[in-house]
């Protein structure tokens, strides 16, 4: 069958460029590129221009764009069952469940979409274990969250951002929340209350501009949680699921998160598919009607999500984020640059910071774009490298003398 859908007539980038910007709401400005087609670590643009993705989606394809084994799980399911809502049993969503829990080292799962559903549902959860775990008093349920934080872009989340531009003219806002600096286990210990249920933190502050708190602390914070009975909810939608070089960002402190969350990767980029993890005694707190979504845990997604979990694991990629993240940043380190103020992260998350006298990351990655790498600016100072995990060392080889030219370049 011909696709039912129009196929695109127009030919030239700014045709394309043009369609968004006449009918689409302004929420973003991108880079004067127009992709049409991925493959591993590569994506293609409508002139067939080749690209290096060192944003993978935000970290959505660690496992490289349209990895074969996904996109076959992908067609299989698609042909078979999509969507059943959640009124009835699927064949899939089981099977998930227990790939997901025994990827994890939990009891229980719940599956939504996007990362900030994953998110607001943490909250749900953490607010109903304190009142009847806890036993807060009603609506009194405090969760402490960071400085710097990125979690999503719903109402609630948006609350207790430290970011202004994210909050401002959406108000009122949701009340609960308090904020404390970023990688200080003592400004914790200091702000918990009688009220406290939980603390909601970034193992390594992405949007903040890649920032990698100081050693122990993920460990400190869990145990200040567990002294004080407050649940640690890890997000790891960003650096979660190999990104970082182990299986979780806090695996790199032996830490477990009583509320893991999870996105972005977990679906290898076909199809948003999140999920929260944690144990009986806090995911249990859902009775039914509590909570869902009409699409979260549908058989499509469960399935995709089960081979992405299995492409992470069978091709050895989070070992490969380790050992070629680490030589990725080690190699950026080395670059002289009279731009670069310093190169941090942990595996295949990778930030270089620029001296505020360079000028703004933007320029850097409108440059790097001209030498066929496609690299996003964080924070405004910030050029951020997060390549798809199947990168090979050829491949960052072939970046770092890009990226040397551009870095080394007088602007
Ligand atoms: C945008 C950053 C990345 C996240 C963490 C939850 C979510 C995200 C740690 C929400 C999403 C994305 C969304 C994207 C930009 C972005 C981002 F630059 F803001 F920091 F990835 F690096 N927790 N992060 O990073 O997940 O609801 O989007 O599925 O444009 O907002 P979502």
């Amino acid at each position: 069958m011909i696709l039912a859908r129009e196929r695109p007539q127009i030919k030239s980038s700014a045709e394309f460029i043009a369609l968004e910007d006449r009918y689409g709401a302004h929420n973003y400005h991108p880079l004067g590129v127009v992709l049409s087609r991925g493959e591993g670590v590569w994506v293609y643009d409508v002139k067939g221009n080749r690209y290096l993705d060192c944003l993978s989606a935000y970290s959505a394809v660690n496992q490289g764009h349209c990895h074969p084994r996904i996109l076959a799980t992908m067609m299989e399911q698609a042909q078979r069952l999509t969507l059943t809502s959640r009124a009835f049993y699927n064949d899939q969503l089981g099977l998930f469940y227990r790939d997901l829990c025994e990827f994890g080292g939990y009891e229980l799962a719940l599956p939504m979409n996007s990362g900030a559903e994953a998110v607001e549902t943490a909250i749900k959860a953490a607010r109903k274990w304190g009142y009847e775990v806890k036993h807060v008093a009603p609506d009194q349920a405090e969760i402490i969250v960071c400085a710097g934080n990125f979690h999503g872009r719903t109402t609630t989340i948006i609350s207790f951002s430290s970011e202004a531009q994210y909050k401002a003219g959406f108000g009122p806002l949701t009340p609960g929340f308090r904020i404390i600096p970023y990688g200080d286990a003592r400004a914790l210990r200091e702000a918990i209350g009688p009220n406290t249920v939980a603390f909601l933190v970034e193992p390594i502050q992405g949007e903040g501009g890649v920032v990698v708190p100081p050693q122990g602390y993920l460990s400190a914070v869990a145990d200040i949680c567990r002294q004080h009975n407050v649940l640690l909810m890890a997000d790891e939608i960003q650096t979660g699921l190999g990104r970082t070089g182990k299986r979780f960002a806090c695996d790199h402190e032996g830490v477990r998160p009583d509320v893991m969350i999870l996105g972005k990767a977990l679906s290898g980029g076909f199809y948003p598919v999140s999920a929260v993890l944690s144990d009986r005694e806090v995911l249990g707190v859902f009775q039914p009607g509590d909570h869902g979504s009409t699409f979260g845990g549908n058989p499509l997604g469960a399935a995709v999500a089960r081979t992405a979990l299995a492409v992470l694991q069978d091709e050895g990629l989070i070992d490969n984020a380790a050992k070629l993240g680490d030589y990725f940043r080690q190699r950026l380190q080395e670059i002289e640059s009279p731009f670069v103020q310093e190169v941090r992260g942990r595996g295949m998350l990778i930030g270089v910071q620029l001296k505020p006298e360079a000028g703004g990351a933007r320029a850097f990655c409108d440059q790097l774009q001209t030498q066929n790498i496609l690299a996003k600016d964080t924070h405004g100072t910030v050029i951020r490298f997060a390549p798809p995990l199947v990168i090979t060392r050829p491949t960052i080889d072939w970046a770092l003398e890009r990226i040397t030219a551009v870095l080394t370049a007088a602007n």
